[in-house]
């Protein structure tokens, strides 16, 4: 075996795999000298934001125009060449080098789906040279004084409603957060627990359990107040206590139902609002007013997206309400993953955390960069998934190596998001064993 500063990149290898919405992802292998195989793959949103990363689709016959054969062979011909003989461990240099090569902000030439499936897959390379396991090969790169290492808080989505599901439910993710239970396997084991009573409890009302993109139950219920006490009822079964052991979280992902006008300012149609369902909410005070409502009858903890991904001039009071009531207010479409839209939202006092995606920005390495800023501001860092995923568990990893206080990975149910649940878990046990 070749020593650490010799075991460069020999090889890259990029394919077009499925998702688990059954549309094209791309797929990469970074090979190092020592016939080491590191595998990386990119996920992909259904309510995106307008300022993310441009995921690179063909736009020809096969799959519906979803293909990526285009980014793929981006991977092999341009990134491929210019990776070559790197030292997999310089997460910095490979990313600089990709970003040079793509020249545009939001990586429009070379796809964002390519550039990301190359930077986590070269992420795992690096650790596999430095012989660590991959989440302390990035917290060394993101925090090299911090020696130790914390497991986020699982946000569970339940039940999904918005672009998630075909239901008649307007928010988007109903989560469960059980940020009141001490160990992690012991939170997995809630919200585990939760969703076979939640299940019961929608059969019982004669509603489907089928479920949504992200494995959440997505029946189709009068109103978002009907999905919150289903939801609490269910924690209440299992044993959990609301407000102390288990907390709401919302993504209101609010976009969907936003409406930009001539002259640049916003409204909304936000529908199937209120107790009995008939209610909808237009502008921003109305719809602050309906949050500070929600979070004063319930043990709601954040509230994501609550208002559009332009409505800058809101964002400040709907987050100072917020947090006078102890709720967070975070951003998602709004600063995808952005380090100057993070910035610009920080100066604004108009967010108090965001979510971290990597493939709204394209590279390790902005994505380090997001959450330093996050760190140094105080604000909290929910690291996420993305409705469409592959069966990659990187996002775990990162999630541990930022510090992210919160990791939003859908239901515990689909293979694809149970995935990254589990890889926690592994996580905890060599974390304690170490310990
Ligand atoms: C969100 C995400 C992930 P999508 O809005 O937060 O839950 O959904 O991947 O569809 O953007
Ligand atoms: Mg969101």
């Amino acid at each position: 075996m070749k020593n650490i500063s010799t075991m460069l990149i020999k090889d890259i290898i990029a394919r077009e795999i499925l998702n688990s919405r059954g549309l094209p992802a791309v797929e990469v292998d970074v090979i190092t000298d020592d016939g080491f195989v590191s595998r990386g793959s990119a996920p992909s949103g259904a309510s995106t934001g307008t300022f993310e990363s441009i995921e690179i689709t063909d736009g020809e016959e096969a799959f519906g125009g979803k293909g990526v054969d285009k980014a793929v062979a981006n991977v092999v011909n341009l990134i491929k060449p210019a990776l070559i003989g790197k030292d997999p461990t310089n997460q910095k240099e490979i990313d600089t080098i990709m970003m040079k090569l793509d020249g545009t902000p939001n990586e429009a030439r070379l796809g964002g789906n390519a550039v990301l499936a190359v930077s986590i897959a070269a992420c795992k390379a690096g650790a596999h040279v430095k012989n660590v396991p991959v989440y302390q090969h990035v917290h060394e790169i993101f925090d090299k004084a911090a020696a130790t290492y914390t497991i986020p808080v699982p946000m569970f989505n339940v039940i999904n409603g918005g672009a998630h599901a075909d239901n008649n439910i307007a928010i988007q993710e109903f989560m469960v957060v059980p940020k009141g239970i001490a160990t992690y396997d012991l939170q997995l084991r809630a919200g585990a627990e939760i969703y076979q009573i939640l299940k019961k409890l929608i059969k019982s009302k004669g509603l489907s359990t089928g479920v949504g993109d992200e494995g959440g139950f997505a029946p189709s219920l009068t109103s978002d107040v009907e999905a919150i006490k289903l939801i609490l009822q269910a924690c209440e079964e299992a044993g959990y206590q609301p407000g102390k052991d288990v907390f709401i979280a919302l993504d209101i992902a609010i976009d969907q139902y936003a409406i930009k006008s001539e002259s640049g300012t916003f409204s909304y149609v936000f529908p199937h609002q209120g107790d009995d369902g008939t209610l909808t909410l237009r502008d921003q005070i109305e719809i602050i007013s309906y949050y500070e409502e929600l979070v004063r009858r319930f043990p709601i903890t954040s509230i994501e997206d609550g208002l559009g991904e332009e409505d800058w001039n809101f964002w400040p009071t709907l987050t100072s309400k917020l947090q006078a009531l102890n709720v967070l207010s975070i951003g998602d479409d709004f600063t995808v993953t952005n380090p100057n839209r993070l910035a610009k939202a920080v100066s604004m006092n108009a967010l108090t955390g965001i979510i971290i995606k990597p493939n709204q920005v394209g590279t390790i390495t902005e994505v380090l960069e997001v959450a330093s800023i996050s760190t140094l501001n105080n604000i909290t860092k929910n690291a996420s998934h993305r409705s469409g995923e592959t069966e990659d568990n990187f996002i775990a990893h990162l999630a541990v190596g930022i510090d992210a206080q919160f990791l939003k990975n859908g239901a515990t149910a689909r293979s694809e998001r149970v995935e990254k649940y589990n890889e926690l878990l592994r996580i905890q046990e060599q974390l304690n064993k170490n310990s």
